[in-house]
């Protein structure tokens, strides 16, 4: 709409500084917005954040459902550093691990049901929500609270980038790999989800959302010996994308006759 208007006025005044708007303008509507996070945080800090749907599956469609998991069980653990090998989370951050972190908020603006996934010891690996609807012209915002780890004091990391496996469903009607029925914000490290999504075109297997922990470098300074130091990221395991990612009862469906649920508000 707003491009419209500038095009037309545009042609009538074609100067330079329009011109600039009018790319700048054509560039932002056709990035492609996938689902990402809303804020860095800083470690030790306790706030709310979001995650930033910015569209639905191909096609137009709508997301009626999402499903998100945090890297909690047995994660691959990678550094920017080439040089630097790390062999587990508790070499960089005191709390060992990101089990128990986050915690969905309840929020009805996109979905009706929403609850928790925990592991063994009852800590919140990650969320889902479904009876929603979000329109395919809108963005969304689905709130989470998360309470930043901090930082091993001898350790060489100045940032955690915590990759967040999140599927955005349309539809939850099998077979669920359809471009217009899915998209996959996941690590591309062989589950069945990201082996099976790819192969399907959905989008964007690789592209999972980042939440970037920042190390407060005032109050907990890097060893002189670390330099600038490096990036740590940790990604969920392949294994605990099968497990964790689908939603129980929901998604995905067993394919049977009977068993696929249209509970979708529309
Ligand atoms: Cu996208």
């Amino acid at each position: 709409m707003s491009l419209q208007i500038l095009a037309s006025f545009s042609s009538r005044r074609p100067t330079g500084l329009v011109g600039a708007v009018l790319i700048g303008l054509a560039l932002a509507s056709s990035a492609h917005a996938h689902t990402t996070v809303k804020a860095q945080t800083t470690e030790g800090v306790r706030d709310d954040n979001a995650l930033r749907i910015g569209h639905g599956c191909e096609g137009d469609r709508g997301i009626v459902a999402q499903s998100v998991v945090f890297p909690t069980d047995a994660p691959d653990i990678t550094s920017s550093d080439p040089g630097v090998t790390l062999g587990a989370l508790s070499d960089v951050i005191v709390q060992g691990s990101i089990a128990g972190l986050a915690q969905s908020i309840q929020d009805r603006s996109i979905f009706a049901l929403q609850d928790e996934k925990v592991d063994a010891n009852g800590n919140v690996v990650g969320f889902h929500a479904r009876a929603g609807y979000l329109r395919p012209n809108l963005v969304g915002r689905v709130p989470f609270q998360f309470s930043a780890p901090t930082f091993v004091a001898g350790s060489c990391a100045k940032r955690l980038l915590v990759q967040i496996a999140i599927a955005d469903i349309c539809s939850a009607r099998p077979p669920i790999f359809d471009p217009a029925k899915l998209n996959l914000w996941i690590p591309d490290n062989g589950s069945r989800f990201a082996v099976e999504g790819a192969a399907a075109g959905v989008e964007e297997i690789g592209g999972a959302a980042t939440l970037v922990v920042n190390r407060n470098l005032a109050s907990n300074p890097l060893p002189s010996a670390c330099g600038s130091g490096y990036d740590v990221t940790v990604t969920p395991s392949a294994a605990q994308v099968d497990r964790d990612l689908p939603i129980p009862g929901y998604w995905p469906g067993r394919g049977g006759r009977g068993h696929y649920v249209a509970e979708d508000l529309r």
